[in-house]
């Protein structure tokens, strides 16, 4: 996968695609990563990127002709697909874990991060695929929010985590949140792992894993049980749960 990035600041990207999995998986040859400055493609003689609304009112609105000029001198080769081209703003879908398996599937995205009031719409008509919002809050720029996805699509690449079960059983992945987790020391401060988990009983553990992201997800997002792919034994277990409930209250 190659995943490109159009940024006024390339340096916030240079620690972040050389740290940890991303760095790793850039290694590995599993997915290329750049960061481009779209400051330079803007042809003017102030190098503008930005410029007063049409119509008057606050802030600024970020050009069309930068952004455009930096997105097609990305050189795809003709017979690769057409790149996904995500705008990063408040206004957009909101990312889900779906989203990332989605985009986790394409050859080649980028990222548009602005830092501006707006962004000119000919920039959303005309070459924007896909405009995503991380959450309702306003950041100063879609550097963050570009980093995010782009670090929860790579991890999802065959091969970039050591164990690609983990992916599969993390929150979300499951459509729940994920189980309670514990590792050594069996005992710490008198607070001790669950038996169940020390017992050996692979069955069980499955068992006691799922009723406990059930749990967990019913207590904490109930919206995420609406879409979760839930079998008989699950919802018998739900219900134990509601019952439970109404008797404590
Ligand atoms: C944002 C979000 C976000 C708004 C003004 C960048 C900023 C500036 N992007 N999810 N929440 N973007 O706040 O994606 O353009």
């Amino acid at each position: 996968m190659r995943i490109d990035v159009l940024t006024l600041f390339p340096e916030m990207f240079e620690a972040v695609f050389q740290a940890s999995i991303l760095g790793k998986a850039r290694e590995k040859g599993l997915v290329s990563l750049g960061a481009i400055n779209f400051r330079d493609y803007a042809e003017n003689k102030h190098n503008t990127v930005d410029d007063y609304p049409y119509g008057g009112g606050g802030g600024m609105v970020l050009k069309p002709d930068p952004i455009f000029r930096a997105v097609e001198a990305l050189a795809v080769e003709p017979e690769a697909a057409k790149p996904r081209v995500i705008l990063l703003c408040p206004q957009g879908e909101r990312y889900t874990q779906r989203k990332a398996e989605e985009l986790s599937q394409a050859e080649h995205l980028v990222f548009i991060c602005g830092h501006y009031e707006g962004y000119d719409e000919r920039i959303r008509e005309h070459l924007v695929t896909d405009e995503l919002s991380i959450g309702d809050y306003v950041l100063t720029g879609g550097e963050i929010p570009a980093m995010a996805i782009i670090d929860s699509v790579v991890r999802l690449l065959p091969g970039v985590l050591g164990n690609e079960q983990s992916a599969v059983t993390d929150s979300f992945s499951t459509g729940l949140l994920e189980y309670p987790h514990y590792t050594r020391p069996a005992d710490f401060r008198g607070w001790t792992v669950p038996e169940v988990l020390i017992s050996g009983h692979h069955g069980n553990i499955e068992k006691w894993r799922r009723q406990q992201a059930l749990a967990r997800t019913w207590k904490r997002r109930p919206d995420l049980l609406e879409s979760a792919a839930l079998t008989k034994e699950d919802r018998e277990w739900l219900a134990k749960l509601e019952s439970e409930n109404n008797h404590e209250t």
